[in-house]
């Protein structure tokens, strides 16, 4: 068993990190005693850090090592909120009209990547197994190849990619292209993301499409697969099944919504669509209530108070018509709650709203499955833009975001459902949730990344 190295702009902190992809790798890592690598800003301190060489701290504590990259917090900022965050992110999620590109933004993407990859190179044995995850180093293996690394490297892209025609708003764009190709295996969420990044090669006359389904990018042969991330389910649903949070009163009926206070999360449409509910179904006012957990994300970009502005209008706006004494309509929290009170929320709410306009998986409409009493489940209602449509689309119901009306119809529809078909419905969910969890996504991933390690090392014998 080869050592995992995980890289990610982010890395797991305290003593006992339980972030989703820390459970989903923490077997791994422990089987082969693993490393994950992060970034961090040199103006921020981080506790018990120690020096690890040029550029680097150590973080002792967890039971993998943990090795962060220092990096100029000025930097940071433009490689961060810049390129990834004010490009890459309104790119993939089809924005176009958000994208800020400024060229010290995609200078300091690739400084900070190339300052990454000397640091990894540095920790990195010669039979390590490395998984990068997400859009903020795309130009990682580039720079790992650059530095001489020869080992197996895998991407997964946890955000949509980017379409065939929009791909052209970024600058260098076949820059872009060949960053990918210097990865042995990108995983990305779904089918639907698999066809697009085909279609994005397809335009290129240095793609060549191979007979075994791999691709080749000048001299890079690669693969392009869809793996979809799950929850751990089990642990989720015990969380949810002990909270003690509740809804209250608990005579009323109850909407849920979570989720980081982004633009590509649709909350605008659905804080419409519910007031365009209670126009329309007269008896429901003073009978449900939305609570929508909105908690605050990259404040710094403009697109993103702007929509926090917009929210704060709108659930101001749907209230006054609305309230009553002894009711509101939408109860707006704009902060994150913990975990096991959210896992309870969930279990508690009738209806889980998951309307994004485009996600790449979206954990919460998994969460919100694995939450529910299976005697008397609630309804999830899920908009086809979101990546858990593909494992979830044929027993959900579907709202479109982009037709308020439907989407308010579809509300309805929900908070009316027989017990029966509840409980149908939410079996079928339940089962996938819990079959293809975090553990099964992170396995599948890692196994093709080792099949294409051995392949590479059975050819290199040759
Ligand atoms: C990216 C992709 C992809 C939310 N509010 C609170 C809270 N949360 C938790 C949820 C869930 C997580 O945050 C959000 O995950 P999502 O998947 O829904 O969305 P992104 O943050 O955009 O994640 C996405 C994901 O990566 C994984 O690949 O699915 O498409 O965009 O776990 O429960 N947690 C707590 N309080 C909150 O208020 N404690």
């Amino acid at each position: 068993m080869s050592r995992l190295v995980v890289v990610s702009n982010r890395m797991p902190l305290g003593s006992n990190p339980s972030g989703g992809l820390v459970v989903a790798l923490q077997d791994a890592m422990e089987k082969g005693g693993g490393l994950w690598i992060g970034v961090q800003p040199d103006a921020d301190v981080l506790e018990g850090a120690e020096p690890a060489g040029e550029n680097a701290v150590s973080v002792p504590g967890a039971n993998f090592d943990r090795v962060a990259a220092v990096v100029p917090a000025s930097a940071y900022d433009d490689y961060y909120l810049g390129y990834a965050n004010s490009v890459l992110w309104p790119l993939c999620h089809g924005r176009m009209e958000l994208i800020e590109q400024r060229p010290h933004y995609r200078a300091a993407y690739e400084a900070i990547n190339s300052r990454l990859a000397k640091v990894v190179a540095r920790f990195l044995r010669p039979d390590d197994i490395l998984w990068v995850h997400d859009y903020h180093h795309l130009p990682l293996a580039a720079a790992l190849r650059a530095e001489g690394v020869q080992n197996a490297i895998g991407f997964f892209l946890h955000i949509p990619f980017p379409t065939a025609a929009n791909i052209h708003a970024v600058t260098g764009v076949e820059d872009v292209m060949s960053w990918i190709s210097q990865y042995d295996l990108v995983g990305l969420q779904t089918q639907r993301d698999v066809s697009s990044a085909m279609d994005v090669f397809r335009q290129f006359p240095d793609s060549q499409f191979l007979m075994d389904g791999s691709l080749r990018f000048r001299n890079r042969t690669f693969e392009i697969k869809s793996f979809p991330i799950g929850i751990d389910a089990a642990a989720f649903r015990d969380i949810a099944a002990r909270s003690r949070a509740r809804l209250a009163p608990r005579a009323r009926r109850w909407i849920i919504g979570a989720e980081r206070l982004d633009y590509s999360k649709g909350l605008p449409h659905r804080l419409r669509a519910f007031g365009k509910l209670l126009e329309t179904e007269i008896d429901l006012q003073g009978a449900v209530s939305f609570l929508q957990i909105a908690s605050p994300t990259r404040e710094d970009v403009q697109a993103y108070r702007e929509i926090r502005e917009e929210l704060e209008q709108l659930s101001g706006a749907v209230n006054g018509r609305f309230s009553d004494i002894n009711y509101t309509p939408i109860q707006y929290l704009n902060r994150g709650v913990p975990r096991d009170r959210l896992a309870g929320l969930f279990r508690q709410a009738d209806v889980g709203l998951v309307t994004p306009l485009a996600d790449g998986m979206n954990l919460v409409a998994k969460e919100y499955v694995a939450a529910q009493d299976a005697e008397d489940p609630g309804v999830l209602v899920l908009s086809g833009f979101a990546g858990a449509h593909e494992q979830l689309g044929q027993h959900a119901l579907i709202a479109n975001p982009y037709d308020i009306e439907q989407m308010a119809r579809t509300i309805a529809a929900a908070l009316l459902m027989p017990l029966e078909e509840r409980i149908e419905r939410h079996q079928a969910m339940l089962r996938i949730v819990m079959e293809q969890d975090v553990a099964w996504w992170s396995e599948s991933f890692l196994n093709a990344l080792e099949a294409k390690r051995l392949g590479s090392e059975f050819l290199s014998i040759l």
